[in-house]
């Protein structure tokens, strides 16, 4: 264990860029935001203060409206992802913010929850509460972002209008609303992502012509948010970004009373997103968890890990949480007595659609598994936690660092040396191994 944990350091080390850390050297060379919030929980196993410092230069690309980018740019060009800082032209937003570059989409807001995480592990108290003091106010605007702008309707539901806002680029789930994209004469484009991964484990072609359409729409509106709520055709209320979200108010309101500030606004959003997640997005037929396309007005019932992650924001009653269970723990998404398959593959292993090597559609991704196990655990699933944390350090041991992993023969895809999966593995095994 001992070696794996020094190898995970050393995955976080070598990506370490001088301010922030890149989630790998073969396809991801700037700053992402939930990769940054995962990366900053693996530091703040063994280095506190390169924590700290990977959130609050994330924060540095945050945007006059309070929205935290999916990516800001490295300032040093570099040849080696598309789309680059000029390809997002987001200098025609008002909101963008000055001096440096970024994209013009939101990610998963795991940043509060991995604020908390810092300050609760720092052995320098005193330099702990002067950052959470230093980010509370941009952690607050992020909030305020997704529960004000992103819910103009005020439903308690955030949205999302690009599927790579939802961290799970092409998930089976977005091929029913990409489908409504009606193309045009969206410019030509290079995709470097398959310069170092084949094809087989990326998204095809037909995704990334409706990712860039959407980002040219985005240009043309210069990124104003009441007219993308008006014209985007990819609308879309997430399970995993509005739990996330609930997990992140909470813990965003436990520092709120750290720093002696009135947490109730933030309670009152956590409160009522809750209670939006069971009333539009529980399937009861299904007893399942389903993202809503705003577009179409009506559900899209394509069952993914996602549907699994208001576990992680204690959002189920104990009912809804013993029909998710069950479906967890059965051959769909690998049972724990199943010992040829390893848990939680992406997507139901029965879909029509899935595929054990391909990114979102069916691999499993360690930071997917870190958050359900923790669901699980909420819920008193113990048995199957553990087994969720055994697979992690499994997988790890016998097949290195990965971006992803297929489920039936474990061994990885896309980039090796991936940061959030060394972080994240660093803090599964925190507890047991006393990391320093
Ligand atoms: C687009 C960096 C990011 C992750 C996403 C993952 C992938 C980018 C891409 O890589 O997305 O944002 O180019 O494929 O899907 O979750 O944050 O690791």
């Amino acid at each position: 264990m001992k070696e794996l944990i020094k190898g995970a350091q050393a995955v976080l080390k070598n990506n370490w860029m001088g301010g922030y850390t890149r989630p790998s050297a073969l396809l991801y060379p700037h700053q992402w935001s939930w990769d940054s919030a995962f990366i900053a929980i693996g530091y703040s196993t063994f280095d506190e203060h390169r924590a700290q410092t990977e959130l609050l230069s994330l924060f540095r690309g945050q945007w006059k409206n309070g929205m935290i980018p999916h990516i800001v740019y490295s300032p040093n060009p570099s040849d080696a992802y598309f789309p680059d800082a000029e390809f997002w032209n987001t200098t025609s937003s008002k909101q963008a913010p000055s001096g440096l570059q970024t994209s013009g989409i939101t990610h998963p807001p795991v940043h509060a929850t991995a604020a908390l995480t810092i300050y609760n592990r720092a052995k320098n108290r005193r330099s702990a509460l002067e950052f959470l003091k230093e980010i509370f106010p941009n952690l607050l605007a992020s909030h305020r972002f997704f529960h004000t702008i992103r819910d103009p309707l005020g439903e308690g539901l955030a949205y999302i209008r690009h599927p790579w806002a939802s961290g799970l680029d092409n998930s089976p789930t977005w091929d029913i609303p990409l489908q409504r994209i009606e193309l045009g004469d969206t410019p030509g484009f290079e995709r470097k992502d398959l310069r170092g991964v084949p094809l087989e484990e990326r998204p095809r072609d037909w995704d990334y012509n409706r990712y860039i359409y959407l980002v040219e729409l985005f240009k043309e509106h210069s990124y104003d948010e009441a007219e993308l709520f008006k014209s985007c055709p990819f609308l879309l209320q997430d399970p995993l970004v509005n739990s996330i979200l609930v997990k992140a108010d909470s813990d965003l309101a436990g520092i709120a009373e750290i720093l002696g500030e009135d947490p109730s606004e933030i309670r009152g959003w956590e409160e009522k997103t809750k209670k939006a997640i069971n009333k539009k997005l529980w399937h009861r037929g299904h007893g399942f968890y389903d993202a809503y396309d705003l577009r179409a007005d009506e559900m899209i019932e394509v069952d993914t890990a996602s549907g699994f992650v208001p576990l992680y924001g204690g959002i189920p009653t104990r009912s809804q949480a013993r029909k998710l269970y069950k479906y967890l723990d059965s051959k769909s998404f690998c049972s724990i007595h199943e010992k040829k398959c390893f848990s939680i593959p992406n997507y139901n292993r029965e879909g029509v659609h899935f595929d054990p090597v391909n990114y979102w559609r069916g691999p499993i991704w360690i930071n997917m598994n870190w958050i359900i196990m923790q669901g699980l655990r909420r819920y008193d699933y113990v048995d199957k936690a553990d087994s969720v944390k055994a697979d992690i350090i499994e997988l790890v041991r016998r097949y290195g660092f990965h971006e992803y992993y297929d489920p039936f023969k474990g061994r990885g895809y896309g980039s090796t040396d991936f940061s959030w999966t060394a972080a994240l593995f660093l803090d599964t095994v925190f507890d047991d191994e006393k990391i320093q």
